[in-house]
């Protein structure tokens, strides 16, 4: 099925100018960058975008996080591309991430994991509407 999943480079990969290398990894790996801009977001829009964590110990610092840098929101599509994102991402803590994944290449710790991906086709639409509506 073809889908759609939004993609966030995040702060500490922006920082690094890793942009252009992980949009050529997407395309590579047939997902198509339909659209993609930079943005800043505030603390209380990160704070919504992550509120499906909002019980968790590391909430705080995750929400300061995201709104702490310019980051790249995407919207990616081809085959499975929610699960196709998933896997060129690899784990959430970069150390237990899979060789060749996104964030074994590029992720610096469980915080500044270099990417954000959806983790199902509904809650990608609800992502995509959140940046791009
Ligand atoms: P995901 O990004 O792989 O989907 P989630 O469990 O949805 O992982 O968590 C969202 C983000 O919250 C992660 O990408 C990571 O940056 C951060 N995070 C998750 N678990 C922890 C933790 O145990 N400590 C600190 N940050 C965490
Ligand atoms: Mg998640």
């Amino acid at each position: 099925m073809i889908e759609q999943t939004l993609s966030i480079i995040k702060p500490d990969a922006v920082e690094r100018n890793l942009d252009n290398k992980i949009k050529s990894f997407f395309e590579k790996n047939n997902l198509k960058i339909l659209k993609s801009k930079k943005v800043k977001i505030s603390k209380e829009e990160a704070s919504e975008f992550y509120k499906v964590h909002q019980t968790k110990p590391f909430y705080n610092d995750l929400c300061n996080y995201l709104s702490s840098g310019p980051i790249i929101v995407m919207v990616l599509e081809g085959e499975n591309a929610v699960l196709n994102n998933r896997k060129l991402m690899g784990a959430t803590d970069p150390k237990k991430a899979e060789e060749g994944t996104l964030r074994k290449m590029y992720g610096l710790s469980i915080d500044k994991n270099s990417v954000h991906g959806s983790d199902s086709v509904e809650n990608g639409k609800k992502e995509i509407d959140f940046f791009f509506k």
